[in-house]
């Protein structure tokens, strides 16, 4: 007989003693005193050992074959637990769970114990994430590079209604899944000035002389892609002194000083900021974007001229970097800085260099989330990049005044410099001029970033702009999160859908069959009965699991519009009280997120949700006909229990303002039915999935512009709409607030005079909707059949599409077979 070897077998046998052995090994404990969390490594380690097989494997073949490879930088990746993910990855999903059976152990409860690693505030993060998992499945040989926050997005308790913020303190356990790597470190300066000398061959140069340094260790973790062997790696740095600077103060007699230097530096990579809070002129999140777009440029340029030997003039054949947004948008000036100081280039062939590698995806068009920073903190911290920028900036707006004779204003709105009041970096307009792609993630996002934000640039270079919609990959949000589903479906047409999202087309065939429709129903019932099981124990209300669930899990923000959300609820709330046996159908109204913790009207509104939630959950009149949920502490982990469950997916964003959503394809995918404005993706799902399996409602974007430019007057709805008002008033009395009329006042005072996101205009239209869909959920056949078409349309959302497209028509490499190991 042929014994498998322990780390890399397949077998059940050899997975149950490669568990047992790395308890012993790893964990350096036996069975009778291992707790759940020994378990939990024991298993991630046997886990890994066989990632890092494959690992090992695509790195040699990279070394060999030196591919060209995309480089996706991002502060943020949001990537949730990775154990039930690799095990799909690796095909050994169940196979895994009978071993750990078989050693008497609950395998979902170990799936349970693993801290996710949230180092990510939403959807850019997890759309890093997906996209990751999407490479890998296409053989793109790619890295992630990114930040190793010690602590990522803050755990959310609910106090009295309130959201609280918690450390989220993730690494506490240890990290099974990530290698740290001493040996390959940098060196990133700060501060300082900069200096002219003449080289040795008589040119002139610069010298830029920091005043501190810190060194950015790296910390690796395989990233399987799905059925292949292909594995990458996603590289985060962490932020560690450089020991001479702590010798030099130590020699010197200044211990505590060199102690106060180390904790200095290794505040930099400590926590993740919160977005949409007002990080304007915080010095340490730009030090932060530096710090990790510094290394991750040292690390390319390292492995293209020192491991691979190949000149430095052909960098950008070799690599190309895509800018998640503009948090890694100083790479245009580092890559320059890079050429030009340290690599003694011309300006033009840098220039050439640079902009042939850099590529930016833009994810918001909100004004106030467009980053800029002051120039005199951009200067102190970064000198030798600001002297860059002006040069790049002198040289552009040379070639605009060429083009457009005459046309200051121009001029003002291209400049990389805001000058119009206090001078500020505009990173928007450096990451477009530093870039061959400029893409935005939905159709209607990247036309208004076109008409809108970069009207100019896009008039100037056309042909730079393109449009990517996002994706999401359906291992995660499909396989792991919704077995019974994904055994129904593959049950019918095979399993090559998981690789190939189209092919759920087949699914419609299946419409017209009774016993599918039922199966399908039966599926959707039992999850959401695992959904009330843990709202009964969590929140400790029953819902109705015939009612329909209807979802709004995301971030909050006044963009979102929850608080349109909440004025329907009110709305039905009021007619209930008004005729206790009117015929509704039974709903329970679900949400999930949380707010920055310095946005204090996102506060309010979730204040306001658990408020009416308290209301209206022990009304006698309600008869449990609505429930209201407000789930604590929205995480990927959690996410993948709650789009399963869904009846109702809510996409009720003001048009213009979500540049896509990625949560909407995810509800979708699992059977959900939309409600939604045309904003984001949500006009491009419509589209697939057909108008009649959709409930639109609302005004378009180029409608909610112009009433904007009318001027918006949210107090003649209010009078018009009695059932507005009364809603309205409901909160405005106190009744929510145990009489408290000043508690909602802010929320309710920017509805009736200053709404910049247009809730009145659309409220009459979102009811009458929502009247539709409580008149079509009592139709569960007809529903069913909705609902099997949403999923059998949505190929076109897998993130292996949306790769796809970035590899053809933006990134231009060749996928990389990888050898599976024997
Ligand atoms: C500047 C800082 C405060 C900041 C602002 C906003 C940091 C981060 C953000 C988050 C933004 C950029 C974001 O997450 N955008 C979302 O990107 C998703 C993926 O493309 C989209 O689906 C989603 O519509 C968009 O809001």
């Amino acid at each position: 007989i042929r014994i498998e070897d322990d780390r890399t077998g397949l077998e059940i046998e050899t997975l149950k003693r490669a568990i047992l052995d790395n308890l012993f090994y790893i964990q350096g404990k036996f069975p009778e005193i291992a707790t759940l969390n020994d378990y939990y490594m024991a298993l991630a380690y046997t886990v890994r050992d066989r990632l890092i097989h494959r690992w090992l494997i695509s790195s040699q073949t990279y070394t060999k074959v030196q591919p060209r490879e995309v480089c996706y930088l991002s502060a943020e990746f949001l990537m949730g637990p990775h154990l039930g993910n690799n095990l799909i990855n690796l095909g050994i999903y169940d196979r895994m769970r009978q071993a750990v059976q078989e050693l008497g152990l609950n395998f979902e409860a170990l799936l349970e114990q693993e801290e996710e690693p949230g180092l990510g505030n939403g959807g850019l993060g997890r759309l890093a994430a997906c996209y990751l998992d999407s490479m890998a499945t296409l053989d793109i040989p790619s890295v992630g590079y990114g930040i190793r926050y010690e602590f990522g997005i803050f755990d959310q308790d609910i106090h009295d209604g309130w959201q609280v913020e918690i450390t989220d303190k993730w690494l506490k356990n240890g990290n099974p899944w990530e290698i740290a790597r001493p040996e390959w470190a940098f060196e990133v300066k700060f501060g300082g000035r900069t200096e002219r000398y003449t080289d040795e061959k008589g040119r002139s140069r610069v010298k830029w002389i920091p005043d501190r340094m810190v060194q950015g260790v790296p910390y690796d973790t395989p990233i399987l892609g799905y059925e292949t062997s292909s594995t990458n790696t996603l590289r985060l740095w962490s932020a560690q002194a450089v020991e001479s600077f702590d010798f030099r103060a130590f020699n010197a007699g200044d211990y505590y000083g060199a102690v106060g230097n180390k904790v200095f530096s290794e505040n930099l990579s400590k926590v993740l900021y919160p977005n949409d809070e007002q990080i304007q002129g915080k010095q340490l999140r730009l030090e932060q974007q530096y710090f990790f777009v510094s290394c991750s440029l040292q690390d390319m340029i390292r492995t293209h001229c020192d491991r691979r030997g190949l000149p430095i003039s052909i960098f950008h054949e070799k690599f190309t970097v895509q800018l998640n947004d503009t948090h890694p948008a100083i790479a245009v000036a580092e890559l320059m800085r890079l050429l030009l100081d340290e690599h003694g280039i011309e300006w033009d062939q840098a220039w050439h260099i640079t902009q042939s590698t850099m590529a930016y995806t833009n994810h918001t068009l909100l004004p106030e989330a467009l980053e800029r920073w002051a120039v005199g903190l951009f200067g102190s911290l970064l000198p030798r990049h600001l002297e860059i920028i002006y040069e790049i900036n002198g040289r552009f707006l040379n070639e605009v005044r060429l083009r457009y004779p005459k046309d200051d204003e121009r001029i003002r709105r291209m400049s990389i410099i805001d000058e119009s009041g206090d001078r500020y970096v505009r990173m928007a307009n450096l990451a477009t001029l530093g870039s061959y792609s400029i893409n935005g993630v939905a159709e209607l996002h990247t036309q208004l970033l076109k008409q809108d934000v970069l009207h100019d640039f896009a008039e100037m270079y056309p042909e730079r702009f393109n449009n990517k919609t996002n994706g999401v990959t359906p291992r995660r949000f499909m396989v792991l999160s919704n077995p019974r589903l994904t055994k129904l479906i593959t049950s019918k047409i095979g399993d090559h859908w998981i690789r190939n999202l189209q092919e759920l087309r087949q699914l419609e065939s299946f419409v017209e069959d009774l016993e599918f429709r039922s199966e399908w129903r039966q599926i959707k019932l039992a999850i959401k009965r695992d959904l009330a099981n843990y709202i009964q124990e969590q929140n400790g209300i029953e819902v109705n699991v015939d009612s329909i669930f209807d979802i709004q899990a995301k971030r909050f923000h006044e963009y979102k519009r929850q608080h349109l959300n909440v004025l329907h609820i009110i709305t039905l709330y009021n007619r209930l009280k008004a005729n206790p046996n009117l015929d509704i159908t039974p709903r329970t109204f679900i949400f999930g997120g949380k707010a920055a913790p310095g946005y204090q009207m996102a506060k309010l509104i979730i204040k306001l949700i658990n408020s009416v939630a308290d209301v209206v959950n022990s009304d006698p009149d309600v008869r449990d006909r609505i429930k209201v949920v407000f789930l604590k502490d929205y995480n990927v982990k959690f996410a993948q229990r709650v789009y399963p469950a869904a009846d109702l997916s809510e996409q009720i964003s003001t048009a213009g303002k979500e540049a896509s959503g990625t949560g909407n394809m995810k509800f979708s995918m699992n059977g959900a039915l939309t409600i939604g404005t045309l904003d984001g993706a949500n006009i491009e799902i419509r589209e697939e999935v057909g108008a009649e399996n959709f409930f639109l409602f609302g005004l378009t974007a180029s409608k909610v512009s112009q009433i904007k430019a009318k001027g918006y007057d949210p107090m003649q709805y209010y009078i018009a709409n009695s059932e507005l008002k009364a809603a309205i008033d409901r909160i405005n009395s106190g009744f929510f607030s145990k009489g408290d009329t000043a508690l909602f006042k802010p929320l309710v005072g920017s509805l009736m005079y200053q709404d910049p996101y247009l809730l009145f205009a659309d409220y009459q239209s979102y009811i009458d909707v929502q009247t539709q869909v409580g008149e079509a959920y009592r139709d569960q056949d007809h529903w069913t059949r909705m609902s099997i078409l949403n999923t059998a349309r949505m190929g076109k959302f897998s993130s292996d599409r949306s790769i796809r497209e970035y590899v053809k028509e933006v990134w231009k490499i060749d996928p990389l077979k990888i050898c599976p190991p024997n």
